[in-house]
């Protein structure tokens, strides 16, 4: 798989190259990075990248030729490398939300791909609509410029390329299950007055695993019930989980409600009552 991203920030895509899991796929060979800087590819003595918005407005706008040149570029040294010239990517607040489902398919797919990342306002419409094949955004909340999220790109797409990881986590599951992960605990076991909750301590695969799913589902239900409705759609959760789910649902309004543990210390053995 290659990358090449077009940014004026080149050396910040050391973060992705020089560590983590991203370095070690990296190092391994499962992945390439290429980085091109449009000022290189400008023409006035000023190395110029931006300018004003035409009918005014705060801030500066990325003229679209340094970065239809810098496109060109990657796409001939894509080319060089034995790859295909690879889809154009912009990242954009304006953009389409990532998805588990397009970085999956992403990394299924391999090949090249051209990471654009915009900075100050915003980047001609005409660069995008001649070259860029589709806009992504990380979520939403503004940024600064488009390398971090472009950066989140290549790492959510890396881990999923085979060998990239020393063990299959089944966290990294998580997401076809639709269900956040459950809470983990390692040693010490009492930790400044917090124990670990009994039943990861049992020996009792069945009985963890049953412990697992109960946490990841009321976790779920309290942080993102949205990620609920989308697991029963999809047919993920059983007749067992969906008791469960009813169970806590119901505790909420009662007297003397089950127990959950503590949203606000995950490592709490000291249940509390479902809020
Ligand atoms: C405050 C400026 N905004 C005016 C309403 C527009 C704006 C311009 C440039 C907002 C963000 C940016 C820079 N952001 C990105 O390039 C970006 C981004 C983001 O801000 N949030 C989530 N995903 C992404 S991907 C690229």
């Amino acid at each position: 798989m290659r990358f090449d991203v077009v940014t004026l920030f080149p050396e910040v895509f050391a973060a992705v190259t020089d560590h983590g899991i991203t370095r070690r796929a990296h190092e391994l060979g499962l992945w390439q990075l290429a980085t091109w800087n449009p000022r290189d590819f400008t023409a006035d003595r000023h190395r110029t990248v931006d300018d004003r918005p035409f009918g005014g407005g705060p801030g500066m706008v990325l003229m679209a030729e340094p970065l239809a040149a810098a496109v060109d570029a990657a796409h001939s040294a894509q080319r060089a490398a034995g790859y295909a010239a690879g889809k154009v990517v912009a990242l954009s607040a304006a953009g389409r939300p990532l998805t588990d489902a397009c970085v999956r398919s992403w990394a299924q797919q391999g090949g090249a791909a051209v990471l654009i990342c915009g900075r100050y306002e915003g980047i001609d419409q005409r660069f995008v609509d001649a070259c860029v094949a589709e806009e992504v955004s990380i979520g939403d909340f503004v940024l600064s410029g488009g390398e971090i999220a472009a950066m989140a790109v290549v790492d959510a797409v890396v881990r999923h390329l085979p060998g990239a990881l020393k063990i299959e986590s089944a966290a990294d599951e998580s997401f076809a299950t639709g269900l956040l992960d459950a809470p983990h605990f390692t040693r010490p076991e009492t930790w400044r007055g917090r124990g670990v909750p009994p039943a990861l301590l049992s020996g009792h695969h069945a009985r963890i695993g049953r412990w697992r799913r109960e946490q990841a589902l009321a976790r779920t239900l309290r942080q993102r019930p949205d990620l609920i409705e989308a697991a029963r759609a999809a047919g993920s959760l059983d007749e067992r989980d969906e008791k469960f789910l009813r169970e806590i649902a119901q505790g909420a309004g009662r007297a003397n409600p089950p127990v959950v543990l503590n949203p606000s210390s995950a490592t709490a053995t000291t249940a509390v009552h479902a809020a």
